[in-house]
């Protein structure tokens, strides 16, 4: 679709990011931006008003969802969407969702500039909580809205000051039932979602965007070990049920089943744990871990997943220790469209840019925006491929290519008012 007179504004949209990473719970260059912290809610206080100054119908549902709607000529016809998330994990960066929050603003009113007038509405979606920080569980909105999460099941969600999500979302204002917050099928025409790559492969291969053609599988579990704490002293070790030490088996047993699955595409990892008492001179008593599993394919990623559970189980009877093991999540692969990929594809040849077509290892909101309607994603390639680390990085340029491919997609899902 000829778009005459369409300018990216990139060098604004770098000025909101740049904003909108001071809404932080540690100091620069690091961004912490956990769900409903008080970092966050500053965060959407400002986001909103962003979206209110360029015109855009906003509001937001009982989970913290926030949508931002331009009408379209026909308003009763699904509209075509686009976002992504604001939360951040601890000690990360500016770019890790915010691009595609931002930079779906920016392709919005690059759109409004040039005088195009969608058929469809457009609306911005920004999700509450892409990132599993605060409850272990990710994309808590994109789940709901979807209907891949129980409303009940994610009101009981504890985070670790055993605050249920019920209480928190309340204090913050977001009252309502979230039994609310599903839309149906249909309700959407079209989810795009523009991200940073978060991976190497398009800044090695010099190309300024990537066609995502799936997402991969994501899973995780929590593992309990429980032995006897004691004097580090003072027990000899034979009377000892450190529960460091399975913990410890169980990492390298992860790292080992991830290698030995016959294909890279299967990646695992414990990144979280939590030792008890936590003292130098304490044995440990109980340790709690969190270990994330992932492939491109649904049956490979079980039979790892399954392993490493059964693993964990055998490991802490051999050394004598409690174990308990639960999923947290164990989601499917999601495909994305290839009719919009088309349109992807064809934006790209308008703004006369190179692209590749490319597997999502991180997941995303479009991954449960994929049960709603068809989806397409968008990447930019990001610095030596470096995300969730404060170096995360990429330029206003690669940003702003993105944004236009976006918006020449979006527009050509909206069409043209008749
Ligand atoms: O973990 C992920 O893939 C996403 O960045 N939350
Ligand atoms: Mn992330
Ligand atoms: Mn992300």
């Amino acid at each position: 679709m000829a778009l005459s007179g369409l300018t990216i504004d990139y060098t604004r949209t770098q000025r909101e990011l740049d904003r909108l990473a001071e809404f932080s719970s540690v100091s620069a260059p690091a961004v912490g931006r956990v769900m409903l912290s008080d970092a966050d809610m500053a965060a959407r206080d400002y986001l909103k008003s962003l979206f209110a100054d360029a015109g855009l119908r906003v509001h937001t549902d009982p989970a913290g969802n926030v949508f931002a709607r331009w009408i379209g000529a026909e308003p009763s016809l699904p509209a075509v969407v686009t976002g992504s998330h604001t939360d951040a994990i601890p000690y990360s960066g500016k770019y890790d969702g915010t691009v595609g929050v931002l930079g779906g603003l920016e392709a919005i009113r690059s759109l409004q500039r040039c005088n195009f007038q969608p058929r469809r509405s457009l609306e911005l979606l920004m999700f509450t909580s892409e990132e599993p920080t605060r409850y272990g569980v990710g994309c808590l909105g994109s789940r709901l809205l979807s209907g891949s999460l129980e409303p009940s099941r994610a009101d009981a969600l504890l985070d670790e000051s055993a605050d249920a999500f019920s209480e928190l979302r309340q204090r913050r204002g977001f009252s309502g039932s979230l039994s609310d917050v599903r839309l149906a099928e249909g309700h959407y025409h079209a989810f795009v979602e523009l991200h940073t790559e978060q991976g190497p492969l398009l800044e090695r291969d010099g190309l300024p965007i990537g066609i995502v053609t799936a997402i991969a599988a994501p899973a995780a579990i929590r593992v309990t070990y429980t032995g006897e704490g004691g004097h580090a002293g003072a027990v000899l070790m034979p009377d000892r049920r450190d529960a460091l030490l399975p913990a410890a088996e169980l990492a390298l047993e992860v790292d080992r089943a991830a290698r030995g699955s016959g294909s890279l595409d299967t990646v695992a990892t414990m990144g979280l744990l939590q030792v008890h008492p936590g003292a130098v001179n304490g044995i440990p008593s109980r340790t709690y871990m969190e270990i994330d599993v992932r492939d491109v394919q649904l049956g490979r990623r079980d039979q790892v997943l399954s392993h490493i559970e059964e693993l964990a189980m055998r490991i802490g009877a051999r050394r004598n220790v409690e174990a308990s093991v639960e999923r947290i999540n164990a989601d499917p692969p999601a495909q994305c469209d290839p009719q919009i990929a088309a349109t992807i594809e064809a934006a790209c040849h308008d703004a006369g840019l190179q692209y590749q077509r490319m597997i999502s290892r991180a997941y995303h909101d479009s991954l449960f925006m994929a049960l709603l309607c068809p989806i397409g994603m968008i990447f930019i390639p990001c610095r030596g491929g470096v995300s969730h680390r404060p170096d995360e990085y990429s330029s206003p340029e690669a940003i702003g290519a993105g944004v236009e491919v976006l918006a020449r997609t979006l527009a050509q899902l909206a069409e043209i008012a008749p």
